[in-house]
């Protein structure tokens, strides 16, 4: 039998009190029906261990949120339980492969994104260790320009490739290409991202995991947990972080979150919690959009390798599969003595490898993957 993992709100008064401020944090339950376990796909740049070279290319571009474009008709959707439905054509009900071409980010509004060969984060790069990675970056986006870094790849004897404007290289401008070409080191999980402005807020990111030579890679759970803003632009949200955040119906100033120490996070505010880009809207501590969930397929006593990155803009998060004990294999990169826990806290920018095995005997088909925030303010 198989069940699913998914995403929850965990509301608590202080959260529900965060929630007031538009602080909100990650959502829902969802009904587990046809779950899928998320395959790579075509755009995805999988290689095999016996490729000399592996090769990929990336495709930036923006894109819009919530609608479906087939045979040159564009048509609005929107969530319903779970699903998606098209806003004419007497609320029909998408097709899964229809939903699979929408990007949803949490099925809010019809939001510009930055995608990558079509996807919302961009698609996965899976390599071997000491492969060579050919990463071919195409700008086009029509007026900003763009530079992707390899964020946890060494780079040793190749610190041009290593992806940071005006550092390392110049910007990428539209209509233009660079290819990057580096060694795979070290293995692990990583993540390629934005490094010119706030792009990789708006999406333009993805996984990168390099495996190490010689052994089975196993059944494994690819994870990137993003805090997603769905008012603001990438440059009108970096504006009101060094500046104020206001409540434009009173005129109040909206306060900074901090951590539970009492140390200011920012004043980057996000609405909604994505995982692999999907996410739902909670308008209040108890309804939400039904936006559609990321969904995993798992076989009882089967073992998973999950690897969590945190490509979160600003937000640190509390990763958990509910009730569940986890044991931490590795992070940014190195191993880690098997230590068995009931969650971890990941940062923006790093990454968590842990080990679980689904339970033989489950009395509940479903499985929480719970992301929460832990701001107090
Ligand atoms: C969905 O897409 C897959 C892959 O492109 C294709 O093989 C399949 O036939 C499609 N299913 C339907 C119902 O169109
Ligand atoms: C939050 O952080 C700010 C800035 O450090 C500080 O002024 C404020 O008192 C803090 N609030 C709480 C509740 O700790
Ligand atoms: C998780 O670990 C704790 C501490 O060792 C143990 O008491 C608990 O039964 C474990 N839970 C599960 C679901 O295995
Ligand atoms: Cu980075």
């Amino acid at each position: 039998m198989g069940f699913c993992i998914f995403v929850l709100n965990i509301q608590t008064e202080r959260q529900a009190l965060v929630f007031a401020f538009l602080f909100a944090l990650f959502c829902c339950l969802q009904v587990c029906d046809g779950a899928v376990q998320p395959k790579a796909t075509e755009e995805d740049c999988i290689c095999k261990e016996t490729d000399e070279v592996c090769h990929c290319t990336l495709e930036i571009e923006h894109r819009l949120t919530m609608i479906l474009t087939e045979n040159r008709n564009t048509r609005l959707v929107y969530p319903d339980n779970g699903a998606l439905r098209f806003r004419a054509n007497n609320q029909e009900r998408l097709s899964e492969n229809q939903t699979s071409k929408v990007i949803t980010a949490d099925g809010q509004g019809s939001r510009l994104v930055i995608a990558i060969n079509g996807k919302f984060p961009g698609p996965r790069i899976e390599a071997y260790v000491n492969q060579k990675l050919h990463v071919t970056v195409i700008n086009k986006m029509h007026t900003d320009s763009v530079t992707v870094h390899f964020h946890g790849l060494h780079q040793y004897g190749t610190p041009w490739m290593d992806g940071v404007a005006f550092v390392t290289q110049c910007p990428i401008l539209p209509g233009q290409r660079f290819v990057h070409k580096f060694n795979a080191y070290p293995p692990g999980s990583s993540m390629y991202h934005a490094h010119i402005g706030d792009q990789r807020s708006m999406g333009l990111f993805g996984a990168v995991v390099i495996h190490p030579r010689n052994v089975g890679i196993g059944e494994q759970i690819v994870i990137t947990l993003q805090d997603w803003n769905h008012l603001m632009d990438a440059e009108t949200a970096y504006q009101r972080m060094i500046t104020q955040q206001f409540d434009f119906s009173t005129g109040e100033v909206i306060p900074t979150t901090n951590s539970s120490d009492g140390a200011m996070f920012s004043r980057y505010e996000f609405q909604s919690g994505l995982v692999n880009g999907k996410g739902r809207y909670w308008r209040s501590s108890t309804q939400n959009n039904g936006s559609p969930l990321e969904r995993f397929e798992i076989k009882s006593g089967q073992t998973y390798r999950f690897r969590i990155i945190g490509a979160t803009t600003l937000y640190p998060l509390r990763v958990f599969l509910h009730g569940q004990n986890i044991t931490l294999l590795g992070s940014d990169g190195f191993d880690l003595t098997n230590l068995t826990v009931q969650s971890l806290i990941i940062q923006p920018g790093e990454r968590y490898d842990f080990r679980w095995t689904a339970p033989e005997n489950a009395n509940q088909n479903e499985i929480m993957f719970v992301a929460e925030s832990i701001e107090t303010q």
